[in-house]
C-alpha cells in the first residue's frame, strides 16, 4: 500500500524477528528505562520512550530536540540494535544511515495525539516505523491538521516507510488493542522508528 510516500509492508518481520528486537529493546531498555516524557506544555504523555544510537529524541518544558544523553540517567543511547540497521538498509532506498532510533511504549490506554515529526534535519530522508505486540489504530492525515485522515491498523510485525509528502504529514495513535498479541512482556505495544537526526 503507498499513499503520497507512506508505504505499509505487513508482516515484514517474522515471529522469530519479532521475539529478537523485543528482547533486544528490553535489554538496552535496563540501562536507558523507559519514560513518560513532559511536552512544553507541561503534560505528561501517556507513551513511555527511550532511544538508540548516538541521538535520541526528547521533551521537557523547554522543548523537542535530539540529544546524545538519556535525560533521566545521564549516559549515552544504548547502541543500535544491528538487526535494525539491516532493516534501514531494506527500506530506506539508499538514505544515510539512521543516527537515532526512538522507541515507543504503549500500555494498556496510552495513545499518541496528532503530530508532525519536524525535528529532524532533512526531511528528505525517510522514517522507518516497527511495529512489536498489540495492533495500533493508527491515522494518517496530510500536511495540515485539519486535512481528512485515514486510519491504518499497525499489527506486530508490520513496517511502515515514511517519504515524499506523508513524511510532513500529521499522524498519531488513537489506541492500541489491548490484549491482541503476548509479545511485549506485561502487555501492550512497542514501536521503533529509525530516524536521521542530523545532515
Ligand atoms: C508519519 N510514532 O514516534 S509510527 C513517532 O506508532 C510516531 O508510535 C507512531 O508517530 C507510533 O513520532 C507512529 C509511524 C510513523 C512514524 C513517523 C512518521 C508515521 C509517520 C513521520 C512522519 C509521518
Ligand atoms: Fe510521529
Amino acid at each position: 500500500m503507498t499513499f503520497n510516500g507512506f508505504r505499509l509492508i505487513p508482516q515484514a518481520l517474522d515471529a522469530a524477528a519479532q521475539a529478537g528486537l523485543v528482547a533486544a529493546v528490553m535489554a538496552a531498555a535496563e540501562t536507558a528505562p523507559f519514560h513518560a516524557p513532559t511536552t512544553p506544555w507541561g503534560k505528561s504523555m501517556s507513551v513511555g520512550q527511550t532511544s538508540f544510537g548516538p541521538l535520541g529524541w526528547v521533551s521537557d518544558v523547554s522543548g523537542y530536540r535530539y540529544e546524545p544523553l538519556h535525560p533521566l540517567t545521564g549516559k549515552p543511547w544504548p547502541p543500535m540494535p544491528a538487526p535494525l540497521l539491516e532493516l534501514w538498509a531494506r527500506f530506506s532506498d539508499g538514505a544515510p544511515a539512521p543516527d537515532s532510533c526512538l522507541a515507543n511504549l504503549y500500555r494498556e490506554g496510552a495513545r499518541m495525539g496528532l503530530h508532525v515529526d519536524a525535528d529532524e534535519a532533512d526531511d528528505a530522508v525517510p522514517v522507518v516505523s516497527i511495529s512489536l505486540g498489540d495492533t495500533a489504530i493508527f491515522r494518517l492525515g496530510g500536511p495540515r491538521r485539519g486535512d481528512p485522515t485515514r486510519t491504518v491498523r499497525l499489527s506486530s510485525g508490520d513496517v511502515c516507510v515514511l517519504a515524499g509528502a506523508s513524511r510532513r504529514a500529521y499522524h498519531g495513535v488513537d489506541r492500541i488493542l489491548a490484549g491482541s498479541s503476548r509479545l511485549v512482556p506485561g502487555g501492550g505495544r512497542i514501536n521503533l522508528t529509525l530516524r536521521r537526526a542530523r545532515p
